[in-house]
């Protein structure tokens, strides 16, 4: 099975795509990452980052979760990122997105042994 760590940058990592982010993006990378299976995953986030750069947030400022858990990590410098979004008349299995990109701090959750990245909670 996939590891938590695969998953996480399956999902979120893209660290060589950035400036060259088109409005096709996430409708690209949301099938070619294979979050349009079984349903279209609503919300997510792509980080043009280098994958260090994103594994040491695990180190910076402790935050709490969304869901109160208190293992998330805000990153203390903005990082390049890409929202995705499902647009509103989007129906499985033609999954279509909005592609939005931003400078924001991003909020990870990590685990394990290494301690890294698993679930990406959001930025601001
Ligand atoms: P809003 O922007 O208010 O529609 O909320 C969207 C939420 O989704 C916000 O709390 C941040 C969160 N979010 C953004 N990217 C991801 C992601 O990749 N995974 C998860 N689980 N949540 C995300
Ligand atoms: P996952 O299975 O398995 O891809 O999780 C689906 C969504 O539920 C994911 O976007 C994040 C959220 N989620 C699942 N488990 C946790 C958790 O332990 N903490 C937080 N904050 N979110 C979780
Ligand atoms: P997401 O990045 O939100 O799509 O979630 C990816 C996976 O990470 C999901 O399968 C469940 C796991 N996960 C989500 N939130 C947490 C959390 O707060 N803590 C831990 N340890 N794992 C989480």
């Amino acid at each position: 099975r996939e590891s938590q760590a695969k998953k996480f940058i399956r999902q979120h990592m893209d660290p060589d795509s950035y400036p060259n982010i088109g409005s096709s993006y996430c409708n690209q990378m949301m099938r070619r990452r294979d979050m349009t299976k079984g349903r279209c995953k609503p919300v997510n986030t792509f980080v043009h980052e280098p994958l260090v750069d994103v594994q040491a947030v695990c180190f910076q400022e402790k935050v709490t979760c969304k869901d109160g858990q208190s293992d998330c990590y805000q990153s203390s410098s903005s990082m390049s990122i890409t929202d995705c979004r499902l647009t509103n008349g989007s129906k499985y299995p033609n999954c279509a997105y909005r592609t939005s990109q931003k400078k924001r701090h991003i909020i990870v959750a990590c685990n394990g042994n290494p301690y890294v990245p698993v679930h990406f909670d959001g930025s601001v």
